[in-house]
């Protein structure tokens, strides 16, 4: 059926599949491995691949300072603020702060975007610091009190879902289990205890792993 053209092109094309499969699952499976040393969880790995998708605002399989940018239009949105108002002037200034002094440290090759693996080993590294301190926790968290009365309502905690496209359904389910003390708001202990167990938990049981909803 084929001429021998056409079989050259089909072979071809099937060099050219391998290589690419090859070169995706080699991406992939660098996510917490280091020279074949493996330095996150599986379950861990996943959580922290999960994450990466909710920042990945334009789906451009990188999060940039484009995705910070749209973050902020997002928020600007729901607060009901034009483009170009104080309000999400303020808020570009807090989320490209967020790139500049976080997100970006993770750039490992300088080529002023985030990978899968970069943002893997970024987490990996800053958790394993017995120091660790995340002080980007409270600037988020200020970012998602909309009326910044100091604490998070369940109406803040869903349009926080609904602008990284997480099952806003799932929110009230995420609320009752982020709060502990079941007063009926997520104070800013409660947020970012959760947040720190999410990025630092290893394994599956902690609170904090709900954090970015359902890991599945
Ligand atoms: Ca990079
Ligand atoms: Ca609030
Ligand atoms: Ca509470």
């Amino acid at each position: 059926m084929l001429g021998k053209g056409g079989r050259s092109l089909l072979a071809l094309l099937l060099v050219f599949i391998k290589i690419n499969i090859t070169y995706y699952c080699g991406n992939v499976s660098t996510c917490g491995e280091q020279k074949g040393k493996a330095l996150l969880s599986e379950y861990h790995r996943k959580k922290l691949l999960h994450h990466f998708h909710c920042l990945d605002a334009n789906n451009s399989g990188f999060i940039g300072k484009e995705d910070a940018e749209i973050f902020a239009q997002r928020f600007a949105n729901i607060r009901g603020a034009d483009l170009g108002s104080e309000i999400h002037k303020d808020l570009l200034f807090k989320w490209l702060d967020v790139w500049e002094n976080f997100w970006s440290k993770a750039d490992l090759d300088g080529d002023g975007k985030v990978s899968p693996e970069e943002f893997c080993q970024g987490i990996e590294k800053a958790v394993s610091n017995p120091d660790y301190n995340d002080p980007l926790i409270e600037t988020v968290f200020d970012i998602v009190d909309l009326d910044s009365d100091g604490q998070i309502s369940q109406q803040e905690h869903r349009l926080f879902f609904s602008v990284f496209d997480l099952d806003a359904e799932k929110s009230a389910f995420v609320f009752s289990k982020l709060d502990i003390d079941r007063d009926g708001i997520l104070s800013k202990e409660e947020f970012v205890s959760a947040k720190r167990e999410f990025l630092s938990e290893k394994e599956p049981g902690a609170v904090g792993n709900w954090f970015w909803g359902s890991v599945e």
